[in-house]
């Protein structure tokens, strides 16, 4: 297994649209044990393929306290979204930063699973709000993009200065 290095916001490479996966093979199981890898070690509780630079429909997210139950989503797609909640939000790829993001309550989502089946899932608060985020990287969106113009204006300053300070 490897660590993948994340890409950080304002990376025009975090704006990709991801393309669906037409074969479920070894080379994206690979990718998935490296994604789970690397979100653990962030430490994170979702990860895109996006965000590692693979521009393929592919999300791992663990919400679980105990840190034992991987999700792996090829191909996710919403089909139902009730109700409301807000959350802060943060993202590995916008590290340090976390902001209240409005999101639907409950959605239900099919997708693919390693072995290549059709599986569909309903989830309910932080699993909800988990999947939205990464289906919003697939679609090449960042949450920072649901805040407003001047929220962004002062997250892009905040990243500039401490990515000079760390140079
Ligand atoms: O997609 C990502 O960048 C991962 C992101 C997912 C996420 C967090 C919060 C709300 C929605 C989606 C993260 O995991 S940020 C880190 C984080 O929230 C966390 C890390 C360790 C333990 C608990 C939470
Ligand atoms: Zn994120």
């Amino acid at each position: 297994m490897a660590l993948l290095p994340i890409l950080r916001f304002p990376d025009p490479r975090l704006k990709k649209i991801a393309a669906p996966v037409t074969k479920i093979d070894d080379s994206v199981r690979q990718l998935i044990a490296d994604m789970a890898e690397t979100m653990y070690e962030a430490p994170g509780i979702g990860l895109a393929a996006t965000q590692v630079d693979v521009h393929k429909q592919i999300v791992v997210i663990d919400v679980s306290e105990e840190r034992n139950q991987l999700l792996a989503l090829i191909n996710p797609c919403l089909d139902e979204l009730q109700g409301e909640q807000e959350g802060e939000e943060g993202c590995l790829s916008v590290p340090g930063i976390f902001e209240k993001v409005a999101r639907a309550e409950r959605v239900t989502v099919h997708y693919r699973d390693v072995d290549g089946e059709t599986r569909s899932l309903v989830a309910e608060g932080l699993l909800a709000v988990c999947i939205q985020h990464e289906i919003d990287h697939l679609n090449g969106k960042v949450f920072v993009d649901h805040l407003s113009q001047l929220k962004q204006t002062r997250i892009r300053n905040k990243l500039a200065k401490q990515a000079r300070v760390t140079a």
